[in-house]
């Protein structure tokens, strides 16, 4: 059987396109089953979908959805090949792990969602296509019956480790290199999935079930050695959501990278507790350079009900080792919780200028429905305009979040301090070893450029028009707005 998977469109020109890394892990799966699986990537590429299906003939289609982002892209993308082929189609990623199902089908256009992880499943359906079986009772997938939404079992997770490596040869993997911190041609890999913290507004929860799991790290290193001696990788981007669940992770990980001869350098993500100097220092001179850590608050009670869970006092000196170590760090913090109180909101801007964080990211909360907290803001009194067709989730954009404001703090106070710290780390003009005056400037244009030479003229046309509005937003909250930038003493 033969199955064509799809990335769609995205209108987001600043993040430099991810490698998908789920659709080649399901491709590579299938394909190792016996089944033969296709890539192709509509942010990437000026691919013709209907000469593609008439080549290639599959017999079913998925398509990706990481984020909103790609939401307008899987759209389009659904109707086109619903026009004039009777394929099943089949969404899947994490933007379906957190949306409501029967919007997603009843108004997508796709026959099925598949929930959480892919690579069983898709297996699962692809027998049951060979096998003329129907898909009513495949776990971990969603579909409508008479206009209900019916939910099959969860399906397990499959052990990690007896995954096929991961075949790049079904993308093309040049086009998915990005600038970073002084790295040319950095890729996202990963080597684990989930993680055990129960955060309340992450979506882990709800698609790894708070459960952290890892691949085999030789088969990673085979990876990486295809990665850099085949396609010239000179970074690699843990893109994990906890890269490191222990200490004893890093000094496995630096090990088999300084065995392994290759020159790259790296980053990764991490909570606040988990490694200390001595871990930090041996990531660094393994070639790590630069690493993230989701703070979210600086209130502490605030920090208590999201569930965080790290250790409050250990913030600040977790940045400054950064610092000594060599380390680009970056703070990512959300403002407009549900709930959230001006003070609380003070607290979380007077800790992102007193840490001594590289970059700090201060984020409007973005609604992720399934979530605890999502569930808390859409059963609240603030949820004023509850979704009720799928185009209202367009309503959930990271920058320009236009949903319901479900703090007590005015959208507008939001805006300006959201802007101003972007608009700091843009001109920023330091960042560290090796990178250049306004690194981060840098990587956007750079960005920009690289992927103009793979869309086609209206696709780009259309993001730099969003772009241009976006750059003037955030000019604007920063510099017309002194009131708002006094108020909360932004600029001291
Ligand atoms: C790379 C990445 C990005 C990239 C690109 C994302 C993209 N492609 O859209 C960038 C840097 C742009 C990014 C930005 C953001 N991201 Co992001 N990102 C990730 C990250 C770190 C890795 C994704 C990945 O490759 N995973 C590894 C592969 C193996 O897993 P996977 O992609 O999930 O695929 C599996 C399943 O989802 C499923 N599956 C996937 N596709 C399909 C398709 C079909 C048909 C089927 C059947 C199954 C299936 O099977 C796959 C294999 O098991 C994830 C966290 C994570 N580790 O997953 C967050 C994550 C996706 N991002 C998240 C968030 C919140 C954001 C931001 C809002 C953060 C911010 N405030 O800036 C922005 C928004 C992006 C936007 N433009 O709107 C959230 C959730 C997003 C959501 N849908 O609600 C995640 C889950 C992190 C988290 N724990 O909260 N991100």
């Amino acid at each position: 059987m033969k199955a064509l998977l799809i990335v769609p469109f995205s209108s987001d020109l600043i993040h430099a396109v991810s490698v998908p890394l789920g659709l080649i892990s399901i491709g590579t799966y299938l394909n190792a089953n016996g089944h033969e699986a296709k890539i192709i990537d509509l942010s990437v590429s000026r691919a013709n979908i209907h000469r593609e299906i008439q080549e290639f003939q599959p017999d079913i289609v998925g398509v990706t959805l990481g984020s909103v982002k790609q939401l307008n892209g899987a759209l389009h993308i659904t109707k086109k090949i619903k026009s004039r082929h009777s394929i099943p189609i089949v969404w899947g990623g994490s933007f379906c792990d957190t949306a409501d199902g029967t919007m997603l089908l009843r108004d997508g256009g796709a026959d099925y969602i598949s929930l959480s992880e892919g690579e069983a499943t898709w297996l699962d359906m692809m027998n049951r296509l060979q096998a003329g079986e129907s898909f009513d009772d495949c776990a971990g997938i969603e579909y409508l019956k008479g206009g209900k939404l019916v939910v099959t079992q969860n399906r397990p997770f499959v052990d990690l480790t007896k995954l096929p490596e991961l075949d790049y040869s079904l993308v093309d993997v040049p086009r998915y290199k990005q600038y970073l911190y002084g790295c040319n041609n950095v890729i996202y890999v990963y080597l684990s999935k989930g993680c055990p913290a129960k955060c309340t507004f992450c979506l882990n929860a709800v698609s790894h079930r708070c459960q952290y799991r890892r691949r085999s790290l030789e088969q990673f290193m085979h990876e990486t050695h295809v990665l850099v001696e085949k396609y010239d990788v000179d970074g690699l981007y843990f893109c994990d959501e906890l890269c490191f669940f222990n200490k004893q992770q890093v000094y496995e990980v630096c090990d088999a990278f300084d065995a392994s001869g290759l020159d790259f350098r790296w980053g990764f993500q991490t909570r606040v507790g988990i490694l200390g100097e001595e871990e930090f220092q041996r990531a660094y001179d393994s070639g790590a350079r630069w690493v993230d850590f989701g703070i979210e608050s600086g209130n502490k009670e605030r920090l208590e009900k999201m569930n965080k869970k790290i250790p409050y006092d250990r913030i600040e000196p977790t940045f400054e080792i950064c610092e000594r170590v060599g380390l680009v760090s970056m703070a990512n913090f959300i403002i407009g919780i549900p709930g959230e109180t001006e003070a609380q909101v003070r607290d979380t801007i007077a800790m992102a200028k007193r840490i001594h964080a590289t970059q700090c990211s201060v984020f409007k909360y973005c609604l992720a429905p399934k979530t605890e907290m999502g569930q808390e803001a859409v059963h609240s009194d603030k949820m004023k305009h509850p979704f009720k067709k799928i185009k209202d989730y367009r309503k959930v954009d990271f920058y320009l979040n236009r949903t319901d404001n479900f703090s007590n703090v005015p959208r507008k106070e939001l805006d300006v301090i959201q802007s101003y710290f972007l608009w700091q780390a843009l001109f920023r003009k330091e960042y560290g070893e090796k990178t250049r005056p306004f690194d981060l400037f840098y990587k956007h244009v750079l960005t920009i450029m690289r992927r103009a030479r793979f869309l086609n003229f209206s696709s780009f046309i259309s993001s730099m028009a969003e772009l241009v509005y976006l750059s003037f937003r955030f000019f604007a909250d920063t510099h017309f707005h002194p009131g708002i930038v006094k108020k909360y003493e932004l600029k001291s």
